[in-house]
This record gives structure tokens, sequence and C-alpha cells, in this order.
């Protein structure tokens, strides 16, 4: 399956449940006041947040009067291109450090191991070299658990004992990866919840280490969540964020949800552009995020039809 089938099958729960909807509502229906009340709850239904759900109604509003139109298929047409303004990050992320390391964080069961597996192989894909970095001392299993997926990709691992220090673990991977050339760096972390200090304590140290096992690496701290848990992570993930210097999200887990909308409103609610999207268990199911094809896949069947 390409990138756009695979995409397409992980929003169908939400596609079916909502998005759907959403097309046949605005496309049939004349646009009058019902209407912008009928897509604000649907878009709410759909787990955006409802300031969010609320600030795309009065865009599309907005839109609608200025351009004066009159059919339910411009008016969807406005409504995917506001939600793409939306989500569209400012800058693309760029794998050209020497080396880039990424951090990738966030609590408990997210799928941080995961989406490192998955990271490996679209960059390895990509004819980049990958090595990841066992920055997860904490629990017994966490090293194997990555090691098992190190040896699928194909992709070296650094590993320390349990217990460890984790800046010790990435301190060694990034001057290994300078070293040898390789052109990223992907290091887990422990998912436990911590407290603030002790995560920023943590975090600054890691950036402390990256800097002195090699100047020129850049750092990408990417925080996952879990599109399951939706609106509640969201309005969970500031603190992480203010504490561990987050530059981006990865949104897991879409495929699992009927309430996928949550993505459309994480960069005007946490100020981080989504850069990759979960769809899935295996080590295809990660793709770069791009809001038009998203939006494609959000409304494709419907449009078919
Ligand atoms: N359906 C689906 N499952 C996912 C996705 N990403 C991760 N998972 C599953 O979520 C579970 C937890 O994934 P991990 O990668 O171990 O999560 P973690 O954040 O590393 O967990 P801890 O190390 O315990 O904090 C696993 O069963 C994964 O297969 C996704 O995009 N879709
Ligand atoms: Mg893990």
């Amino acid at each position: 399956m390409g990138f756009f089938g695979k995409l397409s099958e992980g929003l169908r729960k939400t596609r079916d449940s909502v998005f759907g909807a959403i097309a046949n509502l605005v496309t049939e229906k004349e646009i009058t006041d019902d209407l912008y009340d009928e897509l604000e709850e649907k878009l709410i239904l759909a787990d955006t947040g409802a300031d969010v759900a609320m600030d795309l109604v009065e865009q599309l509003r907005q839109r609608v009067r200025a351009d004066r139109l009159r059919t339910g298929d411009e008016a969807l047409e406005a409504l995917k291109d506001i939600l793409c303004k939306t989500m569209r990050p400012e800058m693309l992320l760029s794998v050209d450090g020497r080396p880039t390391v990424m951090l990738i964080i966030g609590v408990n069961g997210v799928g941080k191991t995961t989406s490192i597996a998955k990271l490996a192989h679209l960059y390895t894909k990509k004819g980049k070299r990958v090595m990841m970095a066992a920055g997860d001392t904490f629990r017994a299993a966490a090293a194997e658990q990555l090691t098992v997926w190190a040896d699928r990709v194909g992709v070296p691992i650094v590993k320390h004992a349990e217990g460890a220090d984790p800046a010790s673990v990435i301190f060694d991977a990034v001057q290994s990866a300078a070293a040898r050339g390789y052109d990223l760096v992907l290091c887990d972390t422990a998912g436990r919840l911590h407290n603030k200090k002790h995560l920023m304590d943590e975090l600054s140290k890691i950036s402390r280490v990256v800097d002195k096992a090699c100047d020129t690496a850049k750092v990408e701290t990417l925080l996952v969540l879990d599109a399951i848990t939706g609106q509640n992570a969201i309005n969970q993930a500031s603190q992480f964020i203010d504490a561990a210097g987050a530059t981006g999200v990865i949104l897991t887990k879409l495929d699992g949800t009927a309430r996928g909308g949550s993505v459309i409103g994480i960069r005007k609610k946490l100020g981080l552009p989504v850069r990759f999207v979960g769809v899935g268990e295996g080590m295809d199911d990660l793709m770069e995020f791009d809001p038009e094809a998203f939006v494609d896949a959000l409304f494709e069947e419907t449009e078919e039809k």
C-alpha cells in the first residue's frame, strides 16, 4: 500500500464517523447559521477541542462572506483550505545536521519506542544513515525492545546497562554517530511521569551532553502524543513542552480512534508543528505529516461518491 493508501486507511474511523458527515453536511445543505452550528458540533465530536472548532467555523463564515461563496462544494473547498492552513508548519523538518539528534519524549505508553523504529525505517529508506540510542534505561525491557527493532530495521544501537545515566548513553551515541558519519541519532527516553524539575534537569543535561559530544549536532525534541487520548493529552502537554523545550509533535495511534480531529488544533494550542503521524503498529506505519494529504484523506471517500 502506498503513502496515501496507508494514511487513508489509518484515518478510516475518523472519516467514517465524522468527516464524511461534515462533507455531506457542508455540500448538501444551504449555507445558513444552522449549518455553522452543526459544523461546530461535528468538529467538537471529532475532538478538535471547542475553541478550535469555534475558530474554524468563524474562519469559514468569514471566507464564505468575503469570497461570496454560494455552493456547498465551494464551502467545502474553503473549509479544507482553512484546515490545511491551520496545520501547516512554518518550516519543514530537515535532517541535515551533522548529525541530527532526535530526542523522543512523552508519557508512558504513547508510542515512543515504536515511533523510533518507524523513524529509523523511514529515514533509512530515504538513504540516511541512522543510529538508535537506548536512552530509556529506567524500564528493564526497554533496551531489549529497542534492540529488537534495531535488528529488524537494520540499524546500529548504542545501549548501556539498566539504570545507567540516559545522558551518558546519548553522549556515546552522538559521539559515535559524528565519528562514523551518521546523519540521524534517534534517542529513546523513559516514559515515566516525571515531575517538572526532574524532567527539566534530565533534558537539559541531555542537551548539554549532545553539545559536548558534537558541537555541530542539531537537536529536535519531538513530543509523542497519543491520538486516542486526544484533547486530554494535548491539555496536559504544555508542562512537558515548557520543561523539555519540545520542537514538534508525533501524533500516534490515529488508526485506533474515530476522533482523529485532535491533530487539527495541535499547532494552534501547543505552538508546535505536527511532524509525524502514526497509523498502525508496523514499521511502515508512520507518515511525515503533510496537511494537504491529511485533509484529502479525511474527506476522501465522500468526495468520490
Ligand atoms: N495502533 C497503533 N498502535 C501503536 C501506534 N504507535 C504505537 N502503538 C502501540 O502502542 C503500544 C506502546 O508503544 P511503545 O512504543 O512501547 O510506547 P512507549 O511510549 O515507548 O512506552 P513506554 O516506553 O512504556 O513509555 C505498543 O503496543 C505499540 O505497538 C500507532 O500509531 N498505532
Ligand atoms: Mg518505550
